[in-house]
Formats: structure tokens, sequence, C-alpha cells
């Protein structure tokens, strides 16, 4: 049935392709009857195939960053979020440098492989922030860092020579973690965010939230909102960068909804109806961590792993990295910095 017209048509089409002289343009011609959908096919569908199996070859890097204050559960929602002990905590140098005195900054890569797909996930951790007795600026190592990443792919990108793939050390994405404490933002949280929303995606979660009541909770989240709002702090996912209207229908509901995160956090498993979960044990019964009704860590993995990591890493290369990039080459004269080498000659070449 399919393959007699199919042919006479490709013949026709092939005809066609020996036109006279100073003619317009072939055009394929509009397929007629039943089979007009075979007809017109080019096979772009098969991209998405081809992306898919290009990706399974190289993998893909991805890289966290966990910023807030020391107890508030970090290391262990990283862990919790890759079921595997990916973290600074599982490194086992934790012991002697309980607080450090400055911000250390530790980024640890880990390839995580699932269904042929290659993810390279680098979590970035930040032992130390807002824990000396004056924070003023303690925000400027981590924006520092941020800008390095950014000032790496721009120098690998301005090569002559330039690698094929360029290793993406860029942070995707920043979990900032606020503490539970029922009242308002402190100064800390504010000025760490007014000032990195600007350069990383921004995505506010409220630690420990099984300190809390459903009430507290609630209120909690609808305060932080507000006060987000009231100092102009955007966080991801921007409005501005909403693509159309699916997006903004889905995004509006994570930002009016879910923000910010009230997370919990465990790598510990237990038993519980028969089934081994990752929860945390307390004198009134298991919290299940990945169970909606104890808390919304499922909704947070969902977010960033399943329906926005692509998001996340093309708004950090579209937005964040170009800004970067419009303002380094502007500094210089718009000329790409491939004379300088390390940081200290960038600073003095300025
Ligand atoms: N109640 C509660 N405790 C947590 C939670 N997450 C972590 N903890 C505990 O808080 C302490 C500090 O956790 P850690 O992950 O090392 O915090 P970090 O300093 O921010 O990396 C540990 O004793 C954890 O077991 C949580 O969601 N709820
Ligand atoms: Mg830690």
């Amino acid at each position: 049935m399919f393959k007699g017209p199919v042919e006479n048509k490709n013949e026709a089409a092939m005809s066609e392709l020996v036109p006279e002289p100073r003619q317009k343009p072939v055009v394929p011609m509009k397929p007629m009857g039943i089979n007009a959908s075979l007809l017109g096919y080019i096979g772009i569908d098969t991209i998405i195939e081809q992306m898919r199996k290009k990706t399974m070859k190289t993998g893909f890097d991805f890289n966290i960053m966990v910023v807030g204050q020391s107890g508030l559960g970090k290391s262990t929602l990283v862990n919790t979020l890759f079921k595997s002990q990916v973290s600074r905590k599982s490194s086992g140098w934790n012991r002697e440098e309980k607080i450090p005195k400055t911000v250390e900054i530790k980024a640890i890569g880990h390839v995580i492989e699932e269904g042929g797909v290659k993810m390279k996930l680098t979590v970035i951790d930040t032992p130390g922030f807002g824990d000396q007795i004056n924070n003023e600026n303690c925000w400027e190592p981590i924006e520092k860092y941020i800008n390095e990443q950014y000032e790496k792919f721009l120098k690998e990108e301005v090569n002559i020579a330039r690698k094929k793939r360029i290793p993406d050390t860029r942070v995707h994405c920043c979990l900032y973690f606020i503490s539970p404490t029922g009242h308002s933002l402190r100064p800390l949280d504010l000025e760490f965010m007014k000032h990195l929303s600007k350069v990383v995606n921004i995505i506010p979660v409220i630690a420990k939230a099984d300190t809390m009541t459903l009430e507290e909770k609630t209120e909690f989240k609808q305060r932080v909102r507000k006060e987000l709002e009231v100092n102009g702090i955007e966080f991801y996912p921007q409005k501005e960068f909403d693509e159309d209207l699916e997006d903004k229908t889905e995004n509006d509901k994570i930002r009016q909804e879910s923000m910010p995160f009230a997370v919990v956090g465990s790598d510990k498993e237990y038993q519980v109806n028969g089934k081994r979960v990752l929860g945390r044990k307390t004198p009134w019964g298991i919290i299940e961590v990945e169970n909606l009704s104890h808390c919304e860590f499922a909704l947070l993995r969902d977010f960033v792993i399943r329906t926005h990591l692509q998001d996340l890493k093309e708004v950090t290369h579209n937005i964040h990295y170009e800004t970067y990039r419009a303002k380094r080459l502007n500094d210089n004269g718009g000329l790409p910095p491939m004379t300088v080498e390390t940081e200290e000659n960038h600073e003095s070449n300025l």
C-alpha cells in the first residue's frame, strides 16, 4: 500500500532536481493524498536520537554548590540527593577541621551513571560560610570562585587551539540553606543572595524542616518569599527567563508555592512497611525524606534533576556566563583575554 506512491513521488521529485537554468529554487512539491506525512519526511526528528547517543558517549558536567552556615545539613542533603556519599563528609577530611576559620571552597567530583548516560557531578562545598563573628562580605570568596570558573571557561573558549569539548566547572546551581528559625531571613542571607543572584542560579532551601510544625513551615515559607520579593532578590527560575507561556505557568507555580523548598536530609536507611527508605529516626517515628507528606526533598530533587537540569545549565551559559564574558571583553577593550595566564597577571593587565 505505502510503497508504490512513495516511490513514484520520489521519482517525480528527482526529475524536478534537473531544472531549467535560472528557475526558482527547487522546493519539494506539496505532498498530496494519503501518504502526505511520509512524502514530506526529512528526518529532523532523528536529531533527538542523535543527541541522545552523543550525550551518552560524552556524558555531561553538572556542578552544584551548597552554601549556608555550618550544621544546617548541607553535606547530609547532598548525600541524600544522590543517594551516594558524594560530599565532603564522606571523604573523611571532616575530622580535624571542625569549623574552618575562613571560607574554604572544596570541589569533589563523582561520575554517576544511569541508563547508560554519564553525569560528572561536582559538589562544591563551602564550609565556614557565615561562621565568623563578623560576616561582612563573606559572600566575596564565593563570588570569586564562581567568577574564576567563568574565567577558566572563557580562556578555553578564546584559545586558538581550543578543546573540542571545554571542561565545564561553572556553577550551575547554588543551593542556599536558610536556617529554620521561623522568624525572618538574617542580614547575612539577604546580603549573600542579593549579591550572588546576579552571577549564579540560586535555589533557596529551608534546612532541617523537621524542626518546624506544619503551620510554622507554611508561614515561614511565605515570609521568606515576601522578604525576597521586598528586597528585590531574584532566585531561580527567574521570571524574566521564562521562554513561553508553558514555562511561565510551570515556573510560577514553583515560585509561588514550592520555593523555598523545606527539606529534610538523611543518608540512613530504615525499614518502613517492608520497604527500605531514607529517613531520620526520632522518638515519634521515622521521617521519610522522600515522602512528600513529610517534607519537600523529593520536590527539590525532581526540580533540579528531572525537570530543570538542562535549563539550569542553559541559564548559566546564556545569561550568567554571557554577562561575565561581555564584561570581561569590554574591560579588555574588546580583545579576548588571550595573553592572560593567571589571575595575578590578569589583574595587572587591566
Ligand atoms: N533534624 C535534622 N537534622 C539534620 C538534617 N540534616 C542534617 N542533620 C544533622 O545536622 C548535623 C549537621 O549536618 P551536616 O550535613 O554535617 O551539616 P553541614 O555543616 O551544613 O554540612 C548532623 O548531625 C546531621 O545529622 C535534617 O534535615 N534534619
Ligand atoms: Mg558539611
